[in-house]
């Protein structure tokens, strides 16, 4: 699979300094942000620093370091947001669209991580 990646992209921007954001966690390989249209009181992006268009794009070619650091990363926001399942959290709904029929709006791999509310049925539509 050869992946196309567009560095003007708004997360490509955001990564160069270009565009502000609201940092919730920062590591070498990753960023972690805030939504800028909160779809719950809790509306966090991650991405990789890497260039990624999505996350089969990352899955594929992304080295060890930046794939462990990436998921350490959601860790240290659930702890922060402190949503984990338990004690200290109730709970959270992670996503990461991908293409068209993902719906995916910028094409630099980020996960959704939602939380702070009852979020629903995960999908609205069927079929
Ligand atoms: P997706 O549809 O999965 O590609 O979601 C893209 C998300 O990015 C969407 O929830 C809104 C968010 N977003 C778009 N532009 C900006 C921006 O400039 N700053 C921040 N913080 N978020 C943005």
């Amino acid at each position: 699979m050869a992946y196309v990646y567009d560095d003007e992209n708004i997360f490509a921007k955001i990564l160069r300094g270009e565009i502000p954001n609201t940092t919730v966690f920062e590591s070498q390989h990753s960023l972690a942000f805030n939504d800028v249209y909160p779809q719950a009181p809790h509306h966090v992006l991650v991405i990789p620093k890497g260039k990624y268009v999505n996350y089969d794009h990352f899955a594929a070619e992304a080295s060890d370091t930046e794939i462990v650091d990436f998921t350490r990363t959601i860790s240290a926001v659930c702890d922060i947001l402190e949503i984990c399942p338990g004690d200290e959290g109730n709970g959270y709904r992670m996503i990461s669209n991908a293409g068209t029929d993902g719906v995916q709006e910028v094409p630099h791999l980020h996960v959704h991580i939602c939380a702070g509310r009852e979020l629903g049925r995960m999908l609205q539509k069927t079929q």
